[in-house]
């Protein structure tokens, strides 16, 4: 971690975390892992190297902190500045063909009807009402070359274009204090982010990919882009987007995977 990263979580501090900490993992581990583990010291560089571990891992500690996920969300939420820029890329190394992914095959990926689909919005929200594909592509559009990360062992580069959430967000009169934005996709997928990573500066409402109508098997007809976080964070063929206090969970976070899914 570098010693000028925003600090953005409130009533917290780093002599807290690392105590939690200290706390959970003595809990979780065996007595004998348990004393190798606290007598080399457990310093606040040392659990950020940690929570960065893939959760694919099989180590002892590793599993200790899979399990206690949800602190790990909140020492993520913590080292993530709220305006941290994940790295973009040229043109030239966009991954090509860029992977497809999802719980199913491509070929049933869902068809999605571009004239009759209207983007619903519900929730901590004044304006509720729904929008069809012609009112989003008129909106003014931004594109961004990041790495897309998958916790199943690949990544690849791709060119995303749409409209900055947070503009969306502001222009529906979404409540910005609230917790959670969840969604729900065309293809039975659900997922849900925090409200700092919903207003970041990269994460986009992505309507197209490389330059084109974004195509079915990357989510017509729109999915959330966002190069802080993980794969299976954004989601593809939303048809909803919710503002709330109340945790959404997710289709892989409910089958424990990481809530916060940092990248
Ligand atoms: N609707 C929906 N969104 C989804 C998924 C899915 O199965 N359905 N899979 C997630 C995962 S695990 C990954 S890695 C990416 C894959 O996106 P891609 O097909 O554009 O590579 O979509 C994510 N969003
Ligand atoms: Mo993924």
């Amino acid at each position: 971690m570098k010693k000028d990263s925003k600090i953005i979580m409130p009533g917290a501090d780093a002599d807290d975390i690392v105590k939690e900490a200290q706390g959970l993992i003595a809990r979780q581990l065996d007595a004998s892992s348990r004393r190798n583990f606290l007598r080399q010291g457990l310093t606040l560089g040392g659990m950020a190297m940690l929570t960065g571990c893939d959760i694919s891992d099989n180590t002892s500690v590793d599993k200790a902190l899979v399990s206690i996920s949800g602190f790990n969300d909140r020492v993520q939420a913590w080292l993530f500045g709220a305006n941290r820029l994940a790295p973009e890329y040229a043109e030239s190394m966009i991954t090509r063909p860029f992977p497809f992914n999802a719980f199913y095959s491509e070929e049933d990926a869902p068809e999605v009807d571009p004239l009759s689909y209207r983007l619903q919005v519900a929730g901590k929200v004044l304006d509720k009402s729904t929008w069809s594909l012609a009112q989003l592509y008129q909106m003014a559009q931004v594109s961004q070359i990041t790495r897309h990360i998958c916790v199943e062992g690949w990544s690849a580069i791709g060119k995303w274009g749409g409209i900055p959430f947070s503009q969306f967000l502001k222009l529906v009169g979404a409540d910005l204090s609230a917790k959670y934005v969840s969604f729900k996709c065309a293809d039975d997928y659900y997922t849900s982010i925090d409200m700092a990573t919903a207003l970041h500066p990269q994460t986009l409402l992505a309507l197209t990919y490389d330059g084109q109508i974004l195509p079915r098997k990357y989510g017509f007809p729109m999915k959330l882009r966002m190069p802080t976080k993980l794969g299976y964070k954004n989601p593809k063929h939303i048809k909803l987007i919710e503002i709330t206090n109340a945790y959404p969970g997710g289709y892989w976070e409910d089958q424990g995977y990481n809530w916060f899914g940092g990248s």
